[in-house]
Parts: structure tokens; C-alpha cells; sequence
């Protein structure tokens, strides 16, 4: 794969790089991407109306046996070289601001040193109704489990469509696309808000845009450059060129 010299030399001078990923980086890893999320057993169901308070309190049930599934099927799987050669480039570059669409925590497996999850985790637990971290309950069998201290339902921490991005991550992740000088969009479809903004932000901003991806996407024409391929291959050929 032939890295652009040009390219090659942005990332070796880069002052702040800012990366923002979605769910092709763990493709590789066997965890479906969102949209495909519903492989097998959730093939009916649209993850759209799935990941919504409403879906969750018309069908607490359903909703949380989608996550428990996401999450065994997550606890099964393992970083890929794209999480990897992420984590490495955070000790290559002086400033690297890594931020994830993704809920798996496949970059703090891969060792990446700080982690910008801008739609919570799978691994994590909240009370649904005081929206509080929950990090231990009495499994009863019933489906969701309840909260230990006020007895209503248990849900993923994770941000559905309709409620709001934790304001931190949020926060970080604009101050990033403002002040990074070289954005890396990798293996989403640059279609959810406001994920989907970051790069345009930054591309607005003068930072050069690459984009990681095997397909095109709406964010494809505002950037510098396009890698065609898995993440997973296009990522360590790139800092392999980089750094010989
Ligand atoms: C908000 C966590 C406001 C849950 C996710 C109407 C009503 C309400 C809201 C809206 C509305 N219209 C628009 C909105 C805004 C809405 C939105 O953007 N909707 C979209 C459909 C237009 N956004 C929201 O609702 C957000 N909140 O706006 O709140 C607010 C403000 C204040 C107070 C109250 C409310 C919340 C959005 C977050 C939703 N949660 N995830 C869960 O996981 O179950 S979103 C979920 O889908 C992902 O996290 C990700 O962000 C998103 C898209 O997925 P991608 O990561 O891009 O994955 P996808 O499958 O789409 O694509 C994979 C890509 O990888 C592909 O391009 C593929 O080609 C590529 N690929 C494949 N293999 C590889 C690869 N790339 C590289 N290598 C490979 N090997």
C-alpha cells in the first residue's frame, strides 16, 4: 500500500493529531459494525430503534439482552493491529487526542493511553431512572436486573440516540478538532451527530483530513487524503512508511 510522501511528512511533523474512530476499527476484531450490529440473531430488529430510551421502555427486556449479547460477544474478541498501531502512534506523535464512537473498549485493550468514548461503554452499568453508574446488584434472574438502591431497571451506560453525548468527552473532542493539525477519521460512516461533525470541524479549521475506510462516505470529498482498506492493514503500513 503506497502511503503519500506528503502525508508521510504531515503525520512525522504533526503537533496535535486528532483521531476519531467508529465501528470498521473493530471490524477486523469480529465485532460487527452498527449497522451490521444485528448479524445472526438480531436480525430483525433495527439497531436504530433499538439503542432509544423509548425501545428500552417499551422492551426493557429486549433491549437489554441485545447489549448483554454485544457485551459477551465483545468479552470474546481481541484488539486488531489497527487498535494497535493506534496506540502506537500515540508515543510517536507529541500529542495524539484518540476519540471513539465505539462502546468496546478495544483501544484501552490495545494500550492506548487515553480513551475519548463520546458514547459510554458496553462494559458499564446505570441506574435507568438516577442515571448513576451501577457497579454491582443481586442477579434475581429477572431481565434487566434491578438497581440496588431504588429497585428500577438497569441499563447499559452507553448514549442512545436522542439523549445527550457526555458533556466532557464532548468537550475534549471538539477542543481537539479546533486545535489538532492532522485529523485521522477511521472506519466510520460519518453519518451520526455530533461524532460526524468533528472532522469537518477540523478540516474547517485548516487541519489536513484523512480519511481510513474501504468504502466512501459523505465525509470523503472534504478530505486530503483517502485510504481505500481495512484499517487493520492501512494503519501499520502507514506508520511502517512513517517510521521505517
Ligand atoms: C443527540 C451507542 C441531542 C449505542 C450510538 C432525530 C431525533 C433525535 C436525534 C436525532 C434525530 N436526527 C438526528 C439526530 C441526531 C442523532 C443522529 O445523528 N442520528 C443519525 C441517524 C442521523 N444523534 C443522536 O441522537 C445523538 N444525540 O443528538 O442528542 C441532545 C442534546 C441535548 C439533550 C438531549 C439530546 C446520540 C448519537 C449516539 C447514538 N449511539 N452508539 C450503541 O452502540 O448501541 S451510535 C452508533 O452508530 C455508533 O456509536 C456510531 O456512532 C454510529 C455510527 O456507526 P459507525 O461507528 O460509523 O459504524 P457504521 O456501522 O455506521 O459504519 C462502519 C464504517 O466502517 C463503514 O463506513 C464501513 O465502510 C467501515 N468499515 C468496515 N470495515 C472496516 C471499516 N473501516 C475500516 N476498516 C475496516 N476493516
Amino acid at each position: 500500500m503506497n502511503s503519500p510522501a506528503p502525508l508521510l511528512a504531515a503525520l512525522r511533523t504533526s503537533r496535535h493529531l486528532a483521531v476519531l474512530t467508529g465501528a470498521g476499527i473493530s471490524a477486523e476484531s469480529g465485532v460487527p459494525t452498527f449497522r451490521d450490529a444485528l448479524a445472526g440473531l438480531w436480525a430483525r430488529y433495527d439497531p436504530m430503534a433499538l439503542a432509544t430510551r423509548a425501545a428500552f421502555q417499551r422492551d426493557p427486556k429486549l433491549v437489554w439482552e441485545w447489549y448483554a449479547w454485544r457485551r459477551r460477544l465483545v468479552s470474546q474478541v481481541t484488539p486488531n493491529p489497527g487498535h494497535y498501531a493506534l496506540a502506537d502512534l500515540a508515543q510517536r506523535v507529541p500529542r495524539l487526542t484518540l476519540v471513539t464512537q465505539n462502546v468496546d473498549g478495544l483501544h484501552q485493550a490495545a494500550g492506548s493511553p487515553e480513551v475519548i468514548e463520546l458514547h459510554g461503554n458496553l462494559g458499564r452499568v446505570k441506574c435507568f431512572d438516577e442515571d448513576r453508574i451501577i457497579n454491582g446488584w443481586t442477579e434475581t434472574g429477572e431481565v434487566p436486573p434491578r438497581c440496588p438502591d431504588c429497585g428500577g431497571w438497569l441499563r447499559p451506560d452507553v448514549v442512545w440516540f436522542g439523549e445527550a453525548l457526555p458533556r466532557a468527552a464532548l468537550a475534549a473532542a471538539f477542543a481537539a478538532a479546533e486545535g489538532c493539525d492532522l485529523f485521522f477519521s477511521i472506519g466510520t460512516s460519518a453519518v451520526v451527530e455530533p461524532a460526524a461533525s468533528l472532522p469537518r470541524m477540523a478540516a474547517e479549521r485548516g487541519a489536513l483530513l484523512v480519511e481510513v475506510n474501504p468504502e466512501t462516505t459523505p465525509l470523503s470529498d472534504a478530505a486530503s487524503w483517502s485510504l481505500c482498506g481495512p484499517a487493520g492493514l492501512v494503519l501499520p503500513a502507514l506508520l511502517a512508511a512513517a517510521w521505517p
